[in-house]
């Protein structure tokens, strides 16, 4: 989730993250998307768009991401729209985007202005395993993090991008609750 530093209104949408090390991830946000459109924006006065990844939330988000919200509609209003009653949000600690107050997990942070990196690669929903920009190419987003907040005992909610077949098989530990801390790598498990 983002607020445009121009318009205000907020973003909801689900995009690639991988960690890069301690503090930085990689973020997928192809500049023709929302998310992507408000980074550049935000590069183009010379700073890094502060956006906060949402895990574990009411599925009234994630319904809400998928919607193209015409330009200086707020996707969190939707969010509240789809549910039939306003959604709880809180500020985040250390950015200007509010989440949502139920979530299990919180991850702050924000772009690194002109760094790139290469995407993933990550398993996807027909079984294989790539990179969406090509494994050559450096083009994809490097976030800062800047705070991480969570429930006591949080769950941690993940979608398997993975072949059907494969869901009954080796990666059905991914579904289990608890973060394993080799989850970013659970598409390597995959034979
Ligand atoms: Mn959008």
């Amino acid at each position: 989730m983002a607020r445009g530093t121009e318009t205000g209104v907020q973003n909801i949408s689900i995009h690639r993250r991988l960690v890069l090390d301690k503090n930085r991830t990689m973020l997928l946000a192809p500049g023709q998307q929302h998310l992507g459109l408000m980074i550049t924006a935000a590069e183009r006065r010379g700073i890094g768009l502060p956006f906060a990844t949402v895990i574990g939330a009411e599925p009234a988000y994630t319904l809400a991401s998928c919607i193209d919200a015409p330009e200086g509609v707020d996707e969190t209003e939707i969010a509240g729209a789809i549910q039939g009653t306003p959604v709880k949000v809180v500020k985040c600690e250390t950015i200007d985007v509010a989440v949502p107050a139920n979530a299990e997990m919180i991850i702050e942070g924000v772009v690194v202005p002109k760094e790139r990196t290469s995407c993933g690669p990550f398993g996807e929903f027909p079984g294989n395993y790539v990179s969406m920009l090509g494994t050559t190419k450096s083009e994809a987003l490097v976030a800062k993090v800047t705070a991480i907040t969570m429930r006591k005992d949080a769950i941690f909610q993940a979608m398997l991008t993975v072949a059907p077949q494969v869901h009954e098989g080796k990666n059905i530990a991914a579904e289990a609750h608890n973060v394993p801390p080799e989850l970013k790598m659970a598409g390597d498990r995959l034979q």
